[in-house]
């Protein structure tokens, strides 16, 4: 059954809003500040999920370990990397006077290892479930031929294990890897089995964008806790899922400290149902301005100055920031979002914190976001005609059912609803 938990984990989103342009402040030194957004009340005040309640604030952003590969073998003049990957039981403490909560994730880990892999290396990863709950693996962003998608019913039993082929061969960008198995998706990746994959590209590296330590994933998510500490689970959930705690990275409301200098963050939301409109809050409650350098297909044509911006289920954003003007605060990643179906709670609308030390290690690729950053995007051609209209609804036949244009996942004869032609380029239409 495709659940909503597992249409919106293939980016089909219930509210998607883009990243709007702002004021185009240019990041000159002087403190860039704009208007606060969040006025008014949180509608969340006072409101819980039911989880006891977390400090905010207090633990480190934990930054996921590196995948390494295992050998690397030169094929036909092609460079391919072997990793090897398990998909495991393991505890995870974050009450810390009651129980730890049962996960599973990739090398036992949650997020996952971090895949960093340059343009036009191979890739192949063995991931082998030892697990007790059948698993798919998807590689979020990435063109991949058919038999190593992921696909839905392409499942690895306990005991098993598969070998995913990647080609790499896009420009860098940001993608992330997660379950994606039949009926178990959502609360598989909820579980732990979700991680960040960045493609990197010698054109984007000549740019001198914020790297290593300054170069940092943010992979966001709700969730939420029984009283005794474990994960309340969203197995069987129809609807939506929405928990009162948020984690950046699997940590709820961490801090992470920061140099006053440039940094590149890649916000990935990793919500099953939770949209977020982000911004940086200074001491004084003023928004910080910052530029949006890139999106699920990568790098933009040029930044985009903005104060806030709106992240759904799947996607991901690259941004820099610079927290130059900010020496000895906090600054507080916050959320705005309040739309009626979207349910918030006592701490919703704060994120994380980032703690700016008084100086700088490392001033290397601390200059200015260059003002033309992918030359090649590679955009359609224009039409004017739609090719194919595609209604998303749930409940049509009195059921639970999602359906596309009347038909489910379980209709096998007739749910290929477009063949388009390998190279053409066809306008969707995409009713909710
Ligand atoms: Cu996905």
């Amino acid at each position: 059954m495709a659940t909503i938990q597992h249409l919106l984990l293939l980016g089909l989103a219930t509210i998607h809003a883009n990243a709007q342009g702002g004021g185009g402040m240019p990041l000159d030194g002087q403190p860039p500040t704009g208007p606060p957004i969040h006025s008014g009340p949180w509608r969340g005040e006072g409101q819980t999920a039911g989880s006891p309640p977390l400090a905010l604030f207090e633990n480190k952003l934990p930054i996921p370990a590196i995948a390494k590969p295992e050998f690397s073998e030169e094929i036909d003049g092609r460079t391919v990397d072997f990793y090897s990957m398990t998909i495991e039981n393991f505890d995870k403490q974050i009450y810390p006077d009651l129980n730890p909560s049962h996960m599973v994730g990739y090398n036992g880990m949650a997020p996952g290892p971090t895949f960093f892999v340059d343009r036009g290396r191979e890739t192949i990863i063995r991931y082998l479930n030892k697990g007790n709950q059948i698993s798919a693996v998807h590689l979020h962003g990435s063109a991949t031929h058919a038999v190593w998608d992921g696909w839905a019913e392409d499942d690895i039993g306990p005991g098993q294990w598969k070998d995913y082929y990647y080609p790499n061969y896009e420009s860098g960008r940001s993608m992330w890897y997660h379950d994606h198995v039949h009926g178990h998706t959502a609360t598989n990746a909820y579980m732990g089995q979700a991680g960040a994959y960045i493609l990197h590209d010698a054109a984007e590296d000549a740019l001198g964008l914020p790297s290593g330590d300054y170069d940092v994933p943010l992979a966001i998510a709700d969730k939420k806790y029984q009283s005794n500490g474990e994960l309340v689970s969203p197995e069987g959930e129809t609807q939506n899922f929405y928990g009162d705690i948020i984690h950046v990275n699997d940590q709820p409301w961490p801090y992470h400290a920061v140099e006053p200098r440039k940094y590149r963050f890649r916000v990935y939301c990793m919500s099953l149902s939770r949209p977020y409109n982000l911004w940086f809050q200074d001491a004084s409650g003023q928004s910080i301005e910052f530029q949006i350098i890139g999106s699920d297909a990568g790098l933009f044509g040029s930044p985009v100055s903005s104060s806030d911006l709106t992240i759904s289920m799947g996607e991901r954003y690259e941004i820099a920031i610079d927290f130059a003007a900010f020496a000895g605060q906090n600054i507080t990643l916050s959320n705005a979002l309040q739309i009626p179906i979207i349910e918030e709670y006592e701490n919703t609308d704060k994120v994380m914190r980032f703690v700016v030390g008084s100086s700088v290690s490392d001033s290397s690729n601390n200059d200015g976001v260059p003002s033309t950053l992918n030359p090649d995007v590679n955009w359609p051609e224009q039409k004017d005609n739609v090719d194919h209209v595609f209604t998303f609804q749930q409940g049509g036949d009195g059921g639970a059912q999602w359906s596309v244009n009347g038909l489910d996942w379980e209709d096998v004869n007739n749910r290929i609803l477009a063949k388009p032609p390998q190279g053409a380029t066809e306008l969707w239409e995409l009713r909710h």
